[in-house]
């Protein structure tokens, strides 16, 4: 028995930073994120009544070879045995998994990962167990988030918005956006996002961070609904640099900054004064840019990428979700 199941990858445009539940991964604010449709994890997953234990290797012809490090190899089996736990289901898996986006360039995959890794096994199990019964999507996000709290948020799309409750889908007039992420570090993380999340709790600054997020939240949804695109991107400018503000003021403090980062948002902002209009842009937890342009932006989003791909790897999702990665000029211009 085998199958094969795939999941997408999300990008936060107000964070989860800082949890109330280590273990269990529960958020100490809400978040609200854009599903990246085309950046995706596939697991095939495999029962062999020979095994003794579950063993992961790279997914082949799925995309770059992945290669994970010991202690993500341990937290994601042990996440397969956590789902395991809860369908009930016998016996041990091979887990083969590839993301079909390059794996060393520093995007976040936790999320897309341990999505398609909850799906993979509740899946087996059904095919295995004639009796057991795949519970509703938000049971599912709520038993991935605790492998990796981001991948409860990949379960809903376009936008997902997790709560105290758990992640679901939220209606907003925005349904399709083009994506860009700049690439601009390849190195892997220093401090893991799960250390970081520990860590920003130390920053003075952490006071006051929920009710900002949450008022944050409020207020980017409030624009999107009135068609204030301005307003959605000083929101989501003002939220990242918060978040990276918590990370350089922690004790110690850390950082994901590239140079570049700067040389990107810098160009982002010129663009904006320019134009009077722009894309949203926003970081995750590591040195790359997002952007996400609106749809009528699509020219602009083309030029804007082919510059940035003067100095940068870009990887662009248009509104049908084609994948491909912006032509790469003579790089050090
Ligand atoms: C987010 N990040 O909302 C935030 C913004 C990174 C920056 O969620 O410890 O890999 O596995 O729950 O989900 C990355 O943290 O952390 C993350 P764990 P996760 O997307």
């Amino acid at each position: 028995m085998k199958l094969r199941v795939s999941a997408p990858s999300n990008i936060a445009l107000i964070k989860y930073m800082g949890k109330t539940d280590t273990q269990a991964n529960r958020p100490a604010n809400r978040s609200l994120s854009w599903t990246l449709g085309a950046l995706r994890t596939t697991v095939e997953i495999e029962a062999d009544a020979n095994l003794t234990m579950d063993v992961w290797e790279p997914l082949d012809g799925m995309g770059p070879r992945l290669e994970l490090s010991e202690k993500g190899k341990q937290k994601f089996l042990k996440h397969v045995e956590r789902v395991r736990q809860v369908t009930g289901v016998k016996g041990f898996f091979h887990i083969r998994s590839a993301n079909n986006f390059p794996s060393d360039c520093g995007i976040a995959s936790s999320a897309s990962s341990f999505a398609a890794l909850t799906m993979a096994v509740i899946q087996i199990s059904e095919k295995l167990d004639a009796k057991y019964r795949a519970p509703s999507l938000s049971e599912q996000a709520a038993l991935s988030r605790q492998g990796s709290g981001s991948s409860c948020r990949s379960f809903f799309a376009p936008w997902s918005l997790w709560d105290q409750e758990g992640a679901r889908g939220l209606e907003l007039p925005v349904a399709k956006l083009i994506h860009q992420v700049v690439v601009l570090n390849a190195a892997k993380k220093e401090v893991s996002s799960s250390e970081a999340h520990q860590r920003c709790t130390t920053s003075l600054l952490f006071q006051g961070r929920v009710v900002r997020a949450e008022q944050r939240l409020e207020s980017l949804i409030k624009a999107f609904r009135e068609g204030s695109w301005r307003m959605a991107m000083e929101i989501t400018w003002a939220e990242f640099w918060d978040m990276h503000a918590l990370f350089e003021t922690s004790q110690p403090a850390f950082g994901y900054f590239h140079p570049d980062s700067f040389r990107v948002l810098a160009k982002v902002r010129d663009f904006w004064q320019a134009h009077e209009d722009g894309p949203l842009a926003t970081m995750d937890a590591g040195a790359n840019v997002h952007l996400l342009w609106r749809v009528d932006q699509k020219v602009a989003a083309e030029q804007f990428g082919n510059q940035l791909a003067e100095f940068a790897r870009v990887l662009m999702t248009d509104e049908q979700e084609n994948l491909r990665e912006m032509p790469v000029k003579e790089r050090g211009l």
